[in-house]
């Protein structure tokens, strides 16, 4: 059988918003793990088209799309043409889960949750020769899962080539995020076993890993034993987790002993009401200066991750946080415009209060206003959003961030990190279409081993000032989006 998986890329694609070096960092870890449940003699391709030019005039006999909102229309149109061509076509992924008709409409079969059970049971049916319409993911598990078809990925495309996910979810649930939508009707945070992700790890070449769980640091017991197991295997790494994890004792520095060098925390706001609008308790209350300090005096980087548009947002919470992020000496920053995707409880709120405004998925990426935001027009949202990044990585703001740091070597990494990521971009794109992405992981992996042997205990003990005061009690953690 002939098996064609494909990673659309979103409808954007062609828009001044795609960034060459932010959609070559990872490689679809879905798909390849969805390969692995074919049969060996299965002839298999997986197709990015972040990265490469899809090749539309074969005629596999089945094909596999994954399918994220921003992509849907893409994936809805490369759907259609391989069921002209005769292709059985199967549909899944988070959108597909949201709105499965409008999927269904696209497809022969759907899928709906993650596909570690869904998938095999549908490939036994359709040898057998009756493949059904739609499975729905009921059983949580990872274990006994087959290893990942790593051979299938295109490594050298790919700044990032290991990313890895040892868990799936997330133990909190927050109303604005992915998460509950996608693991609607069975658990929503599970993990595998510690020797199975050690196993993982082991068979990935090289020094860096990523891993994209949505909180590492999640299942404090299971994260404890995979670092113990780490420990000594010399990889430098990098993951997301919450300010709560952040600031419990013990946790972070066995992580950092098993060589983890930069986290993306999702701050999200620094408006205790809006965190409760949202329902994200677990952040509320926590001294988000001190989860900051914490990681830069383990030598941990931060890519801090905030969320403008909720409710209490003013037209002030723009400078305010810029000005917050960059007097912490946070590395990197995300933000986001908020965005109600389908499924969510921010969704079912918006929805029933008549303040959804647009349906066009292309704008559901976190950079668009497709609500009716509480305090500010859609226009003031947009453009402080925007002005948020440029404020950021302004020179300035860079070299003031570097300053929070005590020793020339610190200053030196933060300047590289952010300089490097954010006002190099002509170069990365450059370097992106010679596809030689991959030769500049040693550069990454110099920065992030660097900063950790020698950033540790240099960080100049930071005064309370008035401003750290007034944000101590704040709280969040979206896995939004790792990289913008
Ligand atoms: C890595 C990542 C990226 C990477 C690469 C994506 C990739 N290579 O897959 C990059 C940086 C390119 C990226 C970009 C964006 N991303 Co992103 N990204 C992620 C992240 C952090 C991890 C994805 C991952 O690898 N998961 C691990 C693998 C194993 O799981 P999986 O991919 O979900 O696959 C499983 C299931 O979904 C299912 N499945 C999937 N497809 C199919 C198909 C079939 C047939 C079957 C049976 C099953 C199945 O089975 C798989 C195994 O269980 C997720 C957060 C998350 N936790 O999912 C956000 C996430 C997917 N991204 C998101 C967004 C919004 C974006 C951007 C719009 C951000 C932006 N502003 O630019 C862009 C748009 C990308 C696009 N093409 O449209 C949202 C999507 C929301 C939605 N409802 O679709 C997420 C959920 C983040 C969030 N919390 O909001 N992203
Ligand atoms: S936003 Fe972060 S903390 Fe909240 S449910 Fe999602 S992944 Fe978990």
């Amino acid at each position: 059988m002939k098996v064609k998986m494909i990673l659309p890329a979103l409808t954007e694609a062609k828009s001044p918003f795609f960034r060459p070096i932010k959609y070559s960092l990872f490689p679809p870890l879905g798909l390849a793990t969805l390969a692995a449940y074919l049969d060996p003699d299965a002839e298999v391709v997986i197709q990015d088209e972040h990265v490469e030019e899809l090749d539309l005039a074969d005629e596999p006999d089945l094909v596999v799309i994954q399918v994220y909102i921003t992509s849907a229309y893409r994936a809805y149109t490369l759907a259609d043409h391989y069921r002209g061509r005769g292709a059985h076509v199967a549909l899944g992924g988070l959108h597909v889960t949201s709105l499965p008709e409008e999927a269904a409409a696209h497809a022969d079969t759907i899928f709906i949750g993650p596909g570690e059970e869904t998938w095999p049971r549908f490939l036994a049916d359709l040898r057998a020769g009756r493949p059904g319409k739609v499975y729905r993911s009921a059983v949580r598990t990872l274990h006994g899962a087959p290893p990942i078809r790593r051979d299938l990925i295109k490594r050298h495309l790919y700044l990032v080539p290991n990313s890895i996910v040892v868990s799936r979810g997330c133990p909190h649930v927050c109303d604005f995020c992915y998460k509950e939508a996608f693991y609607q009707g069975g658990k929503s945070f599970y993990t595998q076993t510690v020797d199975a992700a050690l196993a993982e790890i082991e068979r990935l070449p090289g020094r860096h890993l990523y891993f994209l769980d949505d909180h590492l640091l999640g299942d404090a017991r299971f994260a404890a034993a995979l670092f113990d197991g780490m420990a000594g295997m010399g990889r430098l790494w990098q993951a997301a987790g919450t300010v709560q994890s952040v600031l419990k004792p013990k946790l972070l520095e066995k992580a950092v002993a098993a060589g983890l060098r930069s986290l993306f925390v999702g701050f999200e706001t620094l408006n205790p009401q809006s965190l409760a609008e949202q329902h994200k308790v677990q952040n509320l209350n926590r001294d988000y200066s001190a989860a900051i300090r914490r990681l830069h005096d383990l030598g941990v980087m931060v890519n801090g991750s905030f969320v403008f548009g909720m409710d209490h947002d003013d037209a002030g919470a723009f400078d305010r946080t810029v000005g917050w992020a960059v007097e912490q000496g946070i590395e990197t920053a995300t933000f986001h415009i908020l965005t109600p995707y389908p499924g969510t409880a921010l969704h079912t709120r918006m929805q029933a209060e008549g303040r959804i405004t647009s349906q066009d998925w292309d704008r559901y990426d976190t950079r668009h206003v497709v609500y009716r935001p509480a305090l500010l027009t859609p226009e003031e949202l947009e453009r402080g959003y925007w002005r948020a990044y440029r404020d950021f990585y302004r020179w300035g703001s860079i070299w003031q961030g570097a300053w929070t740091k005590s020793t020339a070597f610190g200053r030196l990494r933060h300047l590289a990190y952010a300089g490097g990521w954010k006002k190099l971009e002509p170069f990365w794109d450059w370097v992106i279409r010679a596809r030689r992405v991959n030769q500049l992981l040693p550069m990454l992996e110099t920065v992030l081993s660097e900063f950790g042997r020698l950033a540790s205990s240099t960080q100049r003990p930071r005064a309370q000032d008035g401003t750290s005061a007034l944000f101590s009690t704040k709280p969040g953690h979206l896995t939004t989006e790792r990289i913008q």
